[in-house]
């Protein structure tokens, strides 16, 4: 009898322990959740969005006037101001996924020629309320899409040529400045910049149209998605 209360005792103890044990472990759970519920949001600000040469300016010198620029220091970015206005560059801001932000560009360079130049420069702001981070970016053309991780930020910030029309000569460089996947707390912003250069092989008066996406990722899933580091390359037949 005694051996048997002892065992209903011991019984006791450990659904008493199995209990407590439970309630600490649903806790835990509910504040991981909790923390995983935050809000992913980010945005491009459209005030601080600038470019060179923008359309609609007069013909005149200077960061105001819409002379036309040119690559001086391939390969690296850089440019000089001609005396000839003949192309412009258009920028346009776009909310591609409707959550009132904007968070992709529509980039025309329009009437356009060998050596052209022109930079961008945005800010982009985390308008959430977990870190976040700026993990990757598509160019879309009318050739494809091009997506480019902050894993290989140094393919960018090398410059990449894009075929931009699809006629298989490439059209554009493009290099990227700083903050490419930059980690971005909860009201915090970082500034982003990007020169265009328009190739050798492009044609003389030609309007070029693309379009940059940004996507952002939860700072605490940046891990877990990062693509695979290795090229896969198709053999031709
Ligand atoms: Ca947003
Ligand atoms: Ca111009
Ligand atoms: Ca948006
Ligand atoms: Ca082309």
């Amino acid at each position: 009898m005694k051996s048997y209360t002892m065992l209903l005792a011991a019984a006791l103890l450990v659904a008493i322990f199995g209990a407590v044990t439970m309630a600490m472990w649903s806790e835990t759970l509910r504040i991981n959740v909790t923390v995983s519920t935050g809000e992913l949001d980010w945005e491009i600000v459209s005030g601080p969005t600038v470019w060179l040469d923008a359309c609609g300016l007069q013909p005149g010198y200077g960061f105001y006037g819409g002379n036309d620029w040119n690559a001086s220091y391939l390969p690296g970015p850089g440019a000089d101001q001609l005396g000839k206005d003949v192309g412009c560059t258009d920028v346009e801001l776009l909310d591609s996924d409707g959550d009132g932000d904007y968070d992709s560009m529509n980039i025309t360079l329009h009437n356009v020629y060998p050596w052209y130049y022109t930079h961008i420069a945005i800010k982009v702001h985390n308008d959430g309320t977990i870190p976040l981070k700026i993990w990757r970016i598509i160019v879309v053309t009318s050739n494809g899409s091009y997506t480019y991780y902050e894993l290989n930020e140094q393919e960018l910030q090398q410059g990449v040529e894009l075929d931009v029309d699809g006629d298989g000569e490439k059209d554009i460089l493009l290099w990227w400045g700083d903050n490419f996947g930059v980690q971005l707390h909860p009201c915090q912003s970082a500034d982003i910049s990007l020169d265009i250069t328009v190739l050798q092989t492009a044609k003389e008066g030609t309007t070029y149209n693309f379009l940059i996406k940004f996507e952002a990722i939860a700072w605490n899933e940046y891990e877990a998605a990062l693509p695979p580091t290795t090229t896969t390359t198709t053999t031709p037949p």
